[in-house]
């Protein structure tokens, strides 16, 4: 027998009734957002993206982390979301019961006309105060150059440095979205992983999640991954290409 391929993924998505799409960096790839561990480029390849996405990395030098997150913020502001993240779009939209977890900080999902989608790691849309969490306002998008350090404002209440509203390696990512993730992950017919290493917990424990509670899981990823063992159908291709051909 043939490998299962995009064919039938298109029926197992087409039938189901209660469908999760769980995406990661690769998902936002082609619309020129590079994946976390390609995060790197340009003036910013001497630092190191897992030693960068801290609180202490934060706290020594919040000029350095703000000015790399703001970089960050001016490229998503500049890319549009891809035929990918509107074929997710439609996937939500055709399913009785949809839910679209993502792991990464952008917005381009938003964008495509997902609606609440939950984001794991937070938003780089949604910065806050790093001592008293009240919210601040997103800055103006005159972007810095890249490569540039740049000072965080700081709170209007407290005046404590304002923080990316993401969330660093050691910190706990927000409940509720957390909760609601692995409450559609055990309770859905098929999850659909996109561009995903799934080597960063716990978010990368959803699909296991799925897999233990009967789903089919199906991937869509280029290259192979850890989740290779959880899935039923590997589609070894870019989104923007393989996602559209799902809900044709
Ligand atoms: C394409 C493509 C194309 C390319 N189309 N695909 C269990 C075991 C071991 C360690 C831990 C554990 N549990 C927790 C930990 C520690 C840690 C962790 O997981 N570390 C690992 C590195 C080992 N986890 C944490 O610290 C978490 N917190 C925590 O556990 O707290 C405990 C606690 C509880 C209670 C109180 C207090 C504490 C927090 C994790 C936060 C992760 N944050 C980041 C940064 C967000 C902000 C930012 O963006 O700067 O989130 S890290 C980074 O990784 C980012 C991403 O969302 C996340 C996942 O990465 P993703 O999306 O998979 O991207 P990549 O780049 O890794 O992969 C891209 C993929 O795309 C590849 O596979 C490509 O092939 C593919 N691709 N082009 C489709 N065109
Ligand atoms: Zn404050």
């Amino acid at each position: 027998m043939t490998e299962p391929g995009p064919t039938q993924a298109a029926k197992l998505l087409g039938q189901a009734r209660r469908v999760v799409v769980f995406t990661g960096a690769g998902m936002s790839a082609e619309s020129g957002v590079p994946t976390f561990r390609d995060a790197l480029t340009g003036l910013w390849q001497r630092y190191d993206a897992q030693q960068l996405a801290t609180p202490a990395a934060f706290d020594a030098d919040p000029a350095l982390v703000w000015g790399w997150y703001e970089w960050r913020r001016a490229v998503v502001a500049r890319a549009r979301p891809h035929p990918g993240h509107l074929a997710v779009a439609a996937i939500e939209a055709h399913a009785p019961h949809a839910v679209l977890i993502t792991q990464n900080v952008d917005d381009l999902h938003e964008r495509a006309g997902s609606t609440d989608p939950l984001h794991l790691h937070g938003s780089l849309f949604a910065p806050r105060c790093s001592a008293c969490a009240h919210p601040a306002p997103t800055p103006d998008p005159d972007e810095p150059a890249e490569g540039r350090r740049l000072p965080p404002p700081r709170c209007d209440r407290c005046s404590a440095p304002i923080r990316p509203g993401v969330v660093w390696f050691g910190e706990a990512l927000p409940q509720p979205a957390l909760e609601a993730a692995a409450e559609a992950a055990a309770s859905c017919d098929v999850l659909l992983t996109v561009g995903t290493s799934g080597l960063v917990y716990p978010a990368a424990e959803i699909p296991h999640v799925a897999a233990r509670s009967g789903a089919t899981v199906i991937q869509v990823n280029p290259e192979p991954t850890p989740l290779d063992q959880v899935s039923d159908i590997n589609l070894r291709g870019p989104a923007a290409r393989v996602l559209p051909a799902l809900v044709d």
